[in-house]
């Protein structure tokens, strides 16, 4: 049986306590590896480790050799493309033509594209007057901000923790990080692209475990690490900040959603289908950026309901290595438990089963996986947990609205505020619409567009920060003035 083990200062290296997980396929329940679990101990190693590089060859470098550096790294991805595919298909389940366009490519792009970000963006400088008539000059410089421990979900395994690892290495810092216990199989591979690519032992260093009194609550108690950057659930982001409190430690948050599709009389219907159908159900409704929430003008609601049910009964759910499959499995039974209690919840609470609801039947070689069904309602109240907590399965609940105020009422209306998609053709609307939204990101037709070059992060209890584009910069660097008095 394979084993996954801890990467700590360039080596493969298994738990003292010889304590290990089993890393389970979701489309057929079986095990694919062993997975060492950290203790205290590799921690600590890690931090250190980190610390170490930190202190030694990764800070002596010179931008330009780091820069290449990473661009080696994003080049090595590319060239696993087909291992880190398969890797990641085999942890999440989810079909190879999403893994193919979206979580590898991104994996490697977040390499250069922050690699080259650090390099192109300037910092300030003012000319000041004194009293003597000298003059002084400030300038600022970015100086990496240490180790930054970087704690990633299993949506998007690879794609999520580059998104942090690859600005948090182009600013110069290094990491040790703590993948979600679901997925820990690209994470692992990423060292030996690293350790190819020339990077210095002690740059990249992972830790493998749970959250809770495992490898991920040690990592945020740690006093050698400097500040935190963490995908997940809204209840841990609260527990990371609290730790990170300790030490006055910096954290960037991206957190969960409950987010809003608001579809307009005026829309191109087909666009807001197709971007509708993606936003419910790609990555079986496993992405924070999902439209649990569904919101059509009254006009055209009928037609949206029924042509939404025809294109969500048109989905193929099969495994990555079908080519047709255009819907996994959920990452877990706890997660398909967890989706399946909401699906009760909908029908006791009397909401119209517009299609799904249940298990699909699955052939014998597939029934150990963890199923199911997408899914539409209607007629729930808004006050349902169905309609106000975040599911993070591939469901929604479509309700009609008449006018445009009541349609930014009920966007806002809950304590979330990550992302939203406004469907309309007038423009006019579309900007007064999306100016009122209160989330961190707004797609105007379209969804999941991604600029890397933009800000990336949610309002409310969605997250604290934003990264993406000199955000990143921002975060993973000390802006230090300096002010030399002529
Ligand atoms: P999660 O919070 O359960 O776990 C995320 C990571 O935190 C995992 O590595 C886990 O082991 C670790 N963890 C759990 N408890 C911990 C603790 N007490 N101390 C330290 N680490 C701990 O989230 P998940 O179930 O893996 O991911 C799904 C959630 O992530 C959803 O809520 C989703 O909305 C959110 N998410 C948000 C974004 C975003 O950009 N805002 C992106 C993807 C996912
Ligand atoms: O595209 C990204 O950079 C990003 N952070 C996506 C998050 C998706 C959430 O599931």
């Amino acid at each position: 049986m394979k084993e996954i083990k801890h990467f700590i200062n360039g080596q493969f290296v298994g738990s003292a306590s010889g304590k290990q997980f089993d890393n389970i396929n979701p489309a057929n329940g079986q095990r694919i590896s062993r997975v060492h679990e950290a203790g205290e101990a590799e921690v600590d190693l890690a931090v250190r480790a980190a610390r170490a590089a930190l202190d030694g060859p990764w800070g002596k470098m010179t931008l330009e050799q780091r820069t290449q550096i990473l661009h080696a790294v994003a080049d090595g991805i590319n060239a696993r493309f087909d291992e880190f595919l398969e890797a990641e298909c085999l942890d999440t389940g989810k079909p190879r033509s999403l893994a193919s366009h979206i979580d590898i490519p991104r994996g490697a792009a977040n390499f250069k594209v922050f690699a080259d970000m650090i390099k192109n963006v300037a910092t300030e400088t003012f000319e000041m007057p004194t009293p003597d008539g000298t003059g002084a000059l400030n300038y600022s410089i970015r100086r990496p901000k240490g180790v930054i421990g970087v704690i990633s979900p299993w949506n998007l395994p690879l794609l999520l923790m580059t998104w942090k690892v690859g600005p948090a290495l182009a600013c110069g810092n290094t990491v040790v990080v703590k993948p979600s216990e679901e997925t820990p199989t690209t994470t692992a591979l990423l060292g030996e692209v690293m350790k190819a690519a020339g990077v210095p032992d002690g740059v990249y260093n992972v830790v493998h475990g749970y959250g809770a009194n495992s490898a991920g609550a040690f990592l945020t108690a740690h006093p050698g690490v400097d500040a935190y950057t963490f995908t997940g659930e809204t209840r841990t982001g609260e527990l990371i900040m609290s730790n990170a409190a300790k030490g006055v430690r910096d954290i960037s948050l991206e957190l969960g959603g409950k987010n809003a599709g608001i579809v307009f009389a005026d829309c191109d219907l087909d666009k807001a289908i197709e971007g509708t159908m993606r936003s419910a159900f790609a990555n079986c409704g496993q992405v924070c950026l999902g439209t649990e929430r569904v919101y059509v003008q009254r006009p055209i609601f009928d037609e949206f309901v029924a042509r939404l049910k025809t294109a969500a009964e048109g989905l193929v759910i099969g495994p990555p290595e079908d080519a047709s499959a255009n819907l996994g499995p959920l990452i877990s039974e706890k997660q398909r438990n967890k989706v399946l209690s909401y699906y009760q919840q909908a029908v006791a609470e009397g909401a119209t089963l517009v299609t799904g609801g249940g298990i699909p039947d699955m052939p014998d070689e597939l029934k150990g996986g963890w199923w199911i069904q997408p899914t539409i309602w209607t007629g729930l109240s808004d006050d349902s947990p169905v309609v106000t907590e975040e599911i993070f399965g591939p469901c929604c609940h479509i309700q009609p609205f008449d006018t445009e105020e009541e349609a930014i009422y009920q966007a806002n209306r809950l304590p979330y505020g990550l992302a939203s998609a406004v469907w309309t053709e007038n423009i006019s609307r579309a900007t007064r619409v999306a100016g009122q939204i209160e989330a961190g990101i707004v797609w105007v037709n379209s969804w999941f567009l991604r600029d890397l070059r933009t800000p990336f992060g949610g309002s409310k209890q969605s997250g604290i920060g934003r990264e993406g584009g000199v955000h990143s910069l921002e975060f993973y660097t000390e802006l230090k003035n300096i002010c030399i008095k002529l």
